[in-house]
């Protein structure tokens, strides 16, 4: 079943990353680069709720326009084995870090966003790492995410595309999104 949602997901991805870059190896591909479609360093708040609804649209597996808990867990799963890039089982800080806001940008003036992303992403990471050891766990980050379905989903008839579920479908993004998801 997970393998099957797996590659379902790979392949998506994969069908987003060519038309987009036909030569980008898309598993290896860093979020924060699959977000920056423009490729100027920097997630605008554009990209990032575009990037929220084409994740929303690719891991809602039964189609009904609403993530269930188990469909965002599996989105986030995916992340995680996308993050742990030492294959040791567990995503560090800095693993988390490379893969949410990309390496350091070198181009001028994208420095303020990625420490911006920096921090906001750190604070998703401590939160998520519940035993504050530095070294988030599978099960550390399932729990995490299913806190945060159940927060916002009060209901539980699973989550539609609104602010609130932006802020769960991309946490480190979600300060953007905010002023955009209002239409
Ligand atoms: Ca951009
Ligand atoms: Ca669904
Ligand atoms: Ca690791
Ligand atoms: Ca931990």
């Amino acid at each position: 079943m997970r393998r099957t949602l797996a590659l379902v997901f790979a392949s998506v991805m994969l069908a987003a990353a060519a038309a987009a870059a036909p030569a980008a190896k898309p598993a290896k591909k860093s979020l924060h680069k699959q977000l920056d479609k423009n490729g100027n360093g920097v997630v605008s708040a554009a990209e990032a709720k575009s990037g929220a609804k084409e994740r929303f649209k690719s891991l809602d597996k039964d189609k009904d326009g609403k993530l269930s808990a188990d469909e965002l867990v599996a989105g986030h799963m995916e992340w995680f084995n996308q993050q742990d890039s030492n294959s040791d089982g567990t995503v560090a800080l800095a693993e988390s870090i490379d893969f949410m806001c990309g390496p350091a940008p070198d181009k001028k003036g994208a420095g303020s966003a990625h420490t911006e992303c920096v921090m906001v992403h750190t604070a998703v990471y401590k939160a998520a790492d519940e035993n504050g050891d530095g070294k988030l766990t599978k099960e550390e980050y399932e729990k995490y995410s299913r806190q945060q379905h159940a927060k916002v989903d009060k209901n539980q008839d699973g989550l539609i595309i609104v602010q609130e579920s932006f802020a769960i479908l991309m946490p480190t993004y979600s300060k953007p999104g905010k002023e955009v998801t209002k239409d």
